[in-house]
């Protein structure tokens, strides 16, 4: 049922809530929207705080269901697998929506086509994850001329900013953090020589792009070699045909492997096994990674992938309460920014510096993957 006023009678609760602490190491990352009937508080600046629960109602005063078009990337990952199911459970029936959920399977004409058919069927709302970061003026002025507000998850858009909110992570603090813990981690090894492959992920996406930059800068700082870097598409067999060609192009000249998530590094390290390369913290290469879903820390544990960092899939309940502030007539905040984790194996360094503030390594634990999407 079509919702586009605010409801007066509901919601009066929701409006201050949203926040963020990027970089904040306190919350644990898969924790539950904390439970409370209380009108929830303002958090100080740049402190974690999960959404509050929405009151009995909510979001339709009048009963029928908000209905929300989810144009998703595609099901290249696990992250993307954890971040379809997080917006599934939110945005059910039972909690008061119709979701339309597009699969665009990493094509971008086709997410394009996605949201038009949205405003053909005149959602409520419309979620986007944007394939690439640039492209978007037009169709989200559509959006905005058929006054359906659009709300940005995860990936980000560069060339707009005709949407009321986005919810996600930094990707360039993340490639930063891998980058500045790479330097701390070969400094306490005693590792002179940094020799880099990267397997980037899909072109054009702000998470490759910042992931890409953010370690970048580190690496120019410290006078590292980038080998080479190439899109492994954040898929599995886009990383283990990469790394194949790397072995072979590249053999016993790279002591660094840096996939820009998981799948990615299942992939290569595949093809390093393939190609008698060692690596994880007993081999000869160093693999850092992206995402440390379930699998990804399993492989941090188990001591093969060295270090990964966290992107937190689990928004929907965020991108909820941006829905719930809009509902009661409110202006919800323009970014949302995720809690994330840096996980290792070795208990060597507890912190790193990045950007001038100090952050947590996390020794991954059966408790942690327990508790991880
Ligand atoms: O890292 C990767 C996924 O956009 C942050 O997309 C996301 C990335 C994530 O396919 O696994």
């Amino acid at each position: 049922m079509k919702r586009k006023i605010a409801s007066i009678l509901i919601c009066a609760a929701m409006v201050a809530t949203m926040i963020a602490g990027c970089g904040s190491k306190e919350e644990p990352a898969a924790s539950a929207p904390a439970q409370s009937e209380e009108p929830a508080e303002a958090p100080a600046e740049s402190e974690a705080e999960e959404p509050a629960e929405a009151p009995a109602e909510a979001p339709a005063g009048d009963g029928g269901l908000v209905t929300i078009g989810f144009a998703q990337v595609g099901h290249e990952s696990d992250w993307r697998t954890a971040s379809t199911k997080s917006c599934q459970d939110v945005f059910s029936e039972a909690n008061g929506y119709d979701l339309q959920f597009v699969d665009c399977d990493n094509d971008s004409a086709e997410q394009l086509n996605a949201v038009r058919n949205f405003i053909e069927q005149d959602v409520d709302y419309i979620i986007i994850d944007p394939i690439v970061s640039t492209g978007w003026d037009t169709v989200l002025t559509e959006c905005e001329d058929a006054g359906i507000p659009v709300i940005i998850i995860d990936r980000t858009i560069d060339d707009s900013d005709k949407y009321v909110s986005w919810v996600g992570s930094n990707f360039k603090t993340e490639g930063l953090a891998a980058g500045e813990w790479l330097k701390a981690y070969t400094e306490a090894k005693n590792i002179s020589e940094v020799n880099v492959l990267v397997i980037e992920g899909s072109t054009g996406a702000s998470a490759t792009i910042g992931r890409t930059e953010g370690f970048k800068e580190i690496a120019d700082r410290e006078g590292w070699t980038i080998l080479d870097s190439q899109s492994g598409d954040f898929t599995q067999e886009g990383g283990q045909k990469v790394m194949e060609s790397y072995c072979k192009s590249y053999e016993g000249k790279f002591n660094v492997v840096v996939c820009q998530n998981d799948n990615e590094a299942f992939g290569a390290m595949d093809a390093m096994k393939a190609a008698g390369v060692s690596y994880g913290v007993n081999g000869d290469v160093i693999l850092i990674s992206f995402d440390a879903c379930t699998a990804g820390l399993e492989f941090v544990m188990s001591g093969d992938i060295t270090a990964d960092f966290e992107c937190n899939p689990l928004a929907a309940p965020f991108v909820e309460e941006v829905i719930k502030t809009l509902q009661s007539g409110g202006t919800p905040e323009k970014e949302v920014y995720m809690v994330e984790h840096w996980y290792v194996n070795e208990d060597i360094l507890s912190s790193i510096e990045v950007n001038g503030e100090t952050q947590e390594l996390t020794v991954v634990t059966q408790e942690i993957i327990d508790a991880q999407y």
